[in-house]
């Protein structure tokens, strides 16, 4: 058999991997351009996210187990009799950047095509569609000019919003790794958050919340006012910006009050100020920082306009970048999926446009204005003006702000349906009609990456169960419903043949988005397309496929999609203050991704080895806030805004700055108590764009008074005594679920409640019943490990589950008490800490015995104890350990074998 090669199905970066031909293992790709056989941890622990135990497996309809044949034409029925009774606008399709072009594409095309409904709006309104917005506004089209390539081959690489070495960890290597090479490169990292993106910088601006619009006003006054000025450029290739530039002088005022507002010092502003104006091959990134943001277009396009007075965009290390989060926001943009937009980077309220797309199709029904956005949608579905949506590939009863209020919205739908690839999800426990996806492995399209290059994801599993892959699904209803012959697809290909060829039809380098030379593919190529960098217009097909080039870089010669060619420059909206909270909401919560999961957990939840870095939901705070609030580390803290509430354990992190807090996204309904963060965001948007601004949300924090602390670790799902907080994850074979409460709980209590599995007990408890240990034996050996203590019970997690399976095997062989403690008799293996390198298990103690025993580089660590050596992910985790524990002389004989 062949090696097959595939695409990660997490984040932007796109990187390819190999599925080896003779150990079946998954690999990363060595020939793939986005990461030349790298891959994070979460890409290396995908094959433990396989296989169909968690699946769903079948249809189901109305709570029953249904055919296909039953399921896609009731979806089609009740699809039609809202369309009948009430008009297009009350149906709505809410999409994702998870689906692949294919699939995206033709929900776009059933909708927009054929129901009559621009209603079709995807999560990637909550992600990219910022900076969608301000490259429209700006460069007149929605093109990202430049390339991994210009981070390495930038003298400035400044990341705005972005914690890059977590959320695009293999961009970063590439960006550490150049930096290596040439270490005069510049570094800037602007971010409230002391993140392990900012500890690797040269400059971390620790900016106020939201400030970034004062920063990048303030920059483009300063640029204008220190002659940094590309002045042919300017004159050129853009209409007002010297306009634009006054009004940025004008208000900004001098550096130290631009430094004052943004929460910074004079000197650390000049410094970057003067950086900026120095280097012309400059990188700005920027991310989630910056779109989720309630005046995030107006801060995305200054950043724009940074580069334009300066002349650099898409240059060889001189560009402005917004780096995509999904696998496939790329391709989404691509298809058309957001609300206001058309198939092909067209746009729905253009008249030449929809009559284009219309003959393309052959359908005169396209809508003639913008669907509803995300936020907008799901008020709609509240307000019973959409009586019918279709979810594909997200989780929005998690993901939406003020997610109360959609649990609400669709339980009180008329018809809800699903498509998702796994079982129990908050927004599946919703739905009318559940339907099986194919999941990543089973499914073949093209993905597109941050630096617009198109990837094949390649199926090397068959099918799970029933399961289908998204296209087929949809067009199975398109055909039930009458329009079999626009949706007659047989494989993948000819869809993607399709968006080829409408990308290139009549475009003539009026529009950005052109891949037409890539309609002709038989299917063969298509099996065997290389990764490719778009545009690749059609007069390129003429060469051999093997041969076709794609672009990787837009936009050098100045030359915009834009009526006269220039870019446009637009003025913008200063907010005067950015300060959100008030005296019942005292605090800015700030939220985002954790290094090891993946959005509502879905699929990295599965990985006991992705569960292991941080495995518990938390609030980040400064420690001289939990202080004064009486909050201790790890207490369980209520955190709650005018919208909602959660309740999540209290971390302390000095480089979170006082006043301000900070939430992982991932944990939800299926895995705690209540920890979905979406439930404290308020509605609030952009007003262009419609993206919530997620990073500064206005909660007071609380301590939550509880009387025990108890971790429960079970064979099988187990009732819980009443508690006021608890969370799970999968290891293994068991389930570990953590617990605090204030309800007694006593050894009847847990014999109650666990009996039914178990036919012995071993117990101890202390004469006041506070402190309690016990161990559940059945027939199959141990079923459950109980521990509930005044304090969070300490053990040695990995011990202990290994130990309850060694258990089984051979009982008594084990020592009773130490089984019962959750620690090992010997004591060898003491309090490890967190697990710094998921690929080779490494934990912090180890890691720290590594420099202790005198290993002061990171190699050195990795040679001494492997951690940092596989993915590196985690580099940075131990350059923090490194800087904050300068190592013993070094003393080499004794740290490396
Ligand atoms: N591990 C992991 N990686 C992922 C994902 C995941 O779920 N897990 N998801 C993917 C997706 S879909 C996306 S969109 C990307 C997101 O990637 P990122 O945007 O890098 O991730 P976030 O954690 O959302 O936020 C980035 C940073 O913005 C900072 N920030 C908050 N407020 C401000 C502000 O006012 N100004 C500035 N300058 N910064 C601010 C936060 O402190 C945070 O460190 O990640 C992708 N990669
Ligand atoms: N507070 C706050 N909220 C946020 C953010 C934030 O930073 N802060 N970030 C926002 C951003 S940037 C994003 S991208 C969103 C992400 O939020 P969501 O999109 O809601 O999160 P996911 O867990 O990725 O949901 C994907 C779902 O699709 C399923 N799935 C996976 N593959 C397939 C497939 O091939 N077909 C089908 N049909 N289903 C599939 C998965 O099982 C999962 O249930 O969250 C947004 N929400
Ligand atoms: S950086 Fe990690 S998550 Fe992102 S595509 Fe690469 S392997 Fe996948
Ligand atoms: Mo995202």
């Amino acid at each position: 058999m062949n090696s097959i090669r595939t695409t990660c199905p997490y984040c932007g970066v796109g990187c390819g991997l190999q599925m080896d031909s003779k150990s079946s293992e998954l690999l990363g790709d060595t020939q793939h351009p986005a990461n030349g056989g790298r891959l994070c941890v979460k890409g290396s622990a995908l094959a433990e996210t396989l296989g169909s135990q968690s699946r769903l497996l079948q249809p189901r309809v109305d709570g029953l187990l249904a055919s296909w044949d039953h399921a896609t034409s009731e979806v089609a029925k009740r699809l039609e009799k809202t369309l009948k009774r009430y008009g297009p606008e009350s149906v709505a399709f809410y999409v994702s950047g998870q689906l692949l072009t294919e699939d995206y594409y033709v929900a776009n095309k059933l909708i927009k095509g054929f129901l009559g409904s621009a209603n079709i709006d995807t999560n990637s309104r909550l992600c990219m569609s910022t900076a969608v917005a301000a490259h429209k506004r700006v460069f007149g089209s929605d093109t990202v000019p430049g390339c991994y390539e210009d981070l390495e081959l930038a003298d400035l690489v400044v990341l705005t919003g972005s914690n890059m070495a977590w959320t695009h960890p293999v961009v970063f290597q590439r960006l550490m790794a150049a930096k290596q090479q040439r270490p005069e490169m510049t570094i800037v990292v602007i971010d409230p958050r002391r993140t392990v993106t900012a500890e690797q910088a040269d400059l971390h601006l620790q900016i106020a919340p939201g400030s970034d619009v004062w920063l990048f006003d303030g920059l483009l006054a300063y640029l204008g006012t220190h002659d940094a000025l590309d002045r042919q450029y300017i004159d050129q290739h853009t209409n007002g910006m010297d306009d634009m530039i006054a009004a940025s002088q004008a208000r900004s005022g001098n550096l130290g009050e631009i430094a004052g507002r943004c929460g910074l010092t004079a000197e650390e502003l000049a410094a970057f100020y003067q950086k900026f104006a120095q280097t012309q091959s400059t990188v700005t990134v920027f991310s989630q920082g910056i779109n989720q943001s309630a005046h995030g277009v107006d801060q995305a396009s200054l950043i724009l306009y940074c580069h334009l007075v300066t002349g650099r965009v898409g240059k060889p290390g001189s560009s402005p970048f917004s780096i995509t989060g999904q696998p496939n926001a790329m391709g989404g943009r691509e298809v058309g999926g957001l609300a206001n937009m058309l198939a092909a980077h067209m746009d729905i309220d253009n008249t030449e446009h929809r009559a284009l797309v219309g003959e393309f199709w052959r359908s005169d029904k396209l809508p003639e204005k913008p669907g509803l956005k995300a936020v907008d949608m799901f008020r709609a579905v509240a307000d019973g003006k959409i009586k019918f949506i279709w979810i594909m590939a997200t989780n929005p009863v998690v993901s939406l702000p003020e997610s109360d209020t959609i649990i609400r919205a669709l339980a009180g739908c008329d018809h809800v349906v699903v498509s998702d690839c796994v079982a129990d999800t908050d927004t599946l426990r919703l739905a009318h009609i559940q339907l099986p996806a194919a999941a990543w492995g089973e499914k073949n399209g093209t993905v597109t990456n941050s630096e617009r290059c198109i990837s094949r994801q390649r199926a090397f599993l068959p099918l799970s169960g029933q399961a289908l892959p998204d296209w087929q699904i949809i067009s199975r209803v398109a055909e039930k419903l009458g329009y079999g012959h626009a949706f007659d697809y047989h494989c993948a290909a000819d869809i993607f043949r399709e968006h080829a060829a409408l990308s290139g039809h009549q475009n003539n380098g009026s529009r950005d988005f052109d891949i037409g030379a890539l309609a002709t593919l038989s299917n063969a190529e298509y099996d065997q397309l290389t990764p490719i960098q778009w545009p690749v217009p059609a007069h390129q097909a003429s060469v051999f496929l093997t041969q076709l080039q794609g672009t990787s870089r837009m936009l050098a010669d100045g030359r915009f999609f834009t009526r006269d060619g220039r870019a446009n420059v637009v003025p913008v909206n200063i907010p005067a203050t950015l300060d959100v909270t008030d005296v019942d909401f005292p605090f800015v919560l700030n939220t985002g991704r954790i290094r090891d999961q993946w959005h509502t957990m879905t699929r990295t939840g599965l990985s006991s080895r992705l569960q292991r870095h941080i495995s518990e939901p938390f609030v980040e705070l400064n420690p001289e806030d939990m202080a004064e609030l009486n909050i201790t580390d790890g207490a369980i803290v209520r955190v709650s805004s005018a919208q909602g509430n959660c309740v999540v354990r209290a971390r302390p992190q000095p480089g979170q700055k006082a006043g301000s807090a900070f939430m992982p996204i991932h944990w939800n309904d299926c895995f705690a108590s209540q920890a979905r963060v979406g439930a404290l965001a308020p509605s609030r948007v952009d007003p262009f764009s419609g993206q919530p601004a997620f990073k500064q949300i206005p909660v007071m924090l609380q301590a939550v008074e509880v009387d025990w602390y108890a971790l429960l670790i079970t064979r099988t799902e187990q009732p819980l005594p009443e508690n006021k907080y608890w969370s799970r994850r999968q290891m293994g074979d068991w389930q570990v679920v953590t617990l605090a409460g204030t309800e007694p709980v006593s050894m009847n209590t847990c014999r109650t409640l666990w009996g039914e599995h178990v036919t012995a007990w071993t117990e101890v408890e202390d004469d006041d019943g506070e402190h309690l240990r016990l161990l559940g034996t059945g027939e199959n050996g141990a079923q459950l490990w109980f521990a509930k203590a005044p304090q969070p019970p300490q053990i040695d997690e990995s011990w202990l589950l290994d130990a309850l399976l060694a258990e089984d095997a051979a009982a008594t062989s084990m020592s009773m008490p130490a089984l019962l403690l959750g620690i090992p008799a010997d004591q060898s293996a003491q309090q490890a800490g967190p697990l710094v390198c998921s690929c080779h298990n490494v934990y912090q103690s180890t890691v720290m015995a590594a420099i202790d025993a005198g290993c002061d580089e990171v190699e050195k660590v990795g040679s001494c104890c492997r951690a940092g050596t596989n993915c590196g992910s985690c580099i940075p985790e131990i350059k923090r350990l490194l800087a904050e524990n300068q190592p013993a002389e070094a003393e080499e004989a004794v740290c490396c074998h």
